[in-house]
């Protein structure tokens, strides 16, 4: 028992000097392995947001697994940044000098600030950010905003209980130009309050309890019958002042518009006419072509627009970050990357 007890003494003795031996030598000898290796990532986001967003990325690179070396220091030795995070209104404008970056990670959900960059070269992918933060934060500020018309909240001001007979949901067409990532999700969440739904995209789509409607024809229809209209469009040169005078002709008098698209896809002025003459009887607007919406805009003081300050989603860090992971693991990974941006497309 004594010898037997011994033996193991003297064997884990010897082994243990050895581990520490080596441990100590790698110690002295070697960079620790986590900086040999790293993926060398930029945060170029909104300053402020670096500590939050810190927290978040390196929980989510531990959870997928990746070894990276994270800074928010653009001007630190840009050649070695495999993966650039990138906010269009953040510090960064010049990917020049990003000379080996694997791609460009945009952590908003349109892209349009940022596809007609001049130094950010074709050849590295672009990804836009879908996280479900951003998503069920729009479908929050649809939802809230077509109820409100279909509610007509806005004009209860007074006790006319006998004039007020709300049709129900299976009662209103909603349409939704911009069947999308966005799109589509408020589309499912407004299906499932028994609203109808009319979607419209650039291509052609199957959903289930949507009718789909893509091109110029299927446009005519949605326009013509929706109740409430949604734009949930990317600003192209192919969606600019797709809301003027002549498709406004088109919808049903006294149609809402809700828009947390872009700001380009509607003629400003002509929708400010058509508020004034009836075709249009609410707005809810959340982009514009100028932002902030100049100060003396017609938008501010009409009665029958809600202005928000381009708030309807936004990306949350938590989230985002995982799916930024995400991509970099794929990226490593030679798999295809999530949410790449179509630059010839544009969005
Ligand atoms: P997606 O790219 O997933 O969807 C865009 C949709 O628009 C697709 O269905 C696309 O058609 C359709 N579309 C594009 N061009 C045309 C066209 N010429 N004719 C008809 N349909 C067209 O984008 P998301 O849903 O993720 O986001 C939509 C937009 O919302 C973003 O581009 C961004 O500008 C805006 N946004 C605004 C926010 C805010 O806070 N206000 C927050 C986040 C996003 P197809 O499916 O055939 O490609
Ligand atoms: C946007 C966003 O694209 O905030 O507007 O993500």
């Amino acid at each position: 028992m004594l010898r037997h007890g011994k033996r193991i003494d003297s064997f884990f003795l010897s082994h243990l000097l050895y581990f520490s031996g080596l441990l100590q030598l790698g110690h002295s000898l070697a960079p620790p392995v986590a900086k040999r290796n790293a993926i060398n990532v930029i945060y170029a986001g909104y300053p402020d947001r670096y500590p939050e967003y810190q927290a978040y990325l390196e929980e989510a690179f531990q959870e997928f697994r990746l070894d990276v070396s994270l800074s928010d220091n653009i001007h630190e030795n840009p050649s070695e940044v495999d993966y650039i995070i990138y906010n269009p209104k953040g510090p960064l404008q010049d990917f020049s000098t990003y000379t080996n970056a694997k791609a460009v990670f945009n952590l908003q959900a349109g892209a349009d600030a940022v596809t007609n960059n001049p130094t950010l070269s074709g050849s590295i992918p672009l990804t836009r950010m879908v996280d479900p933060g951003l998503r069920e934060g729009m479908v929050e500020y649809v939802v809230g905003h077509v109820m409100r018309y279909h509610l007509s909240m806005d004009q209860l001001k007074e006790w006319a209980q006998g004039s007020i007979l709300t049709p129900l949901a299976r009662q209103r067409i909603v349409g939704i130009l911009g069947l999308g990532e966005l799109g589509g999700s408020c589309a499912d969440a407004l299906s499932s309050l028994n609203f109808r739904i009319y979607g419209w995209s650039r291509s052609k789509k199957e959903r289930e309890g949507i009718h789909c409607f893509h091109g110029a024809s299927g446009l005519d229809t949605v326009l013509s019958e929706s109740d409430i209209l949604v734009l949930l469009l990317p600003n192209t040169p192919e969606t600019q002042n797709l809301i003027n005078r002549h498709s406004l002709s088109k919808c049903k008098t006294s149609v809402c518009l809700i828009n947390a698209g872009r700001g380009s896809s509607i003629d400003e002025d002509d929708l400010l006419v058509a508020l004034d003459d009836g075709t249009v009887s609410g707005a809810t607007l959340d982009v514009f072509k100028t932002e902030p919406l100049p100060s003396d805009h017609g938008f501010w003081r009409h009665p029958r627009v809600l202005v928000t300050p381009h708030i309807a989603a936004k990306s949350r860090a938590a989230s985002a970050s995982r799916v930024v992971a995400e991509n970099i693991q794929r990226a490593e990974n030679n798999q295809p990357l999530l949410y790449v941006v179509d630059r010839d497309n544009g969005y």
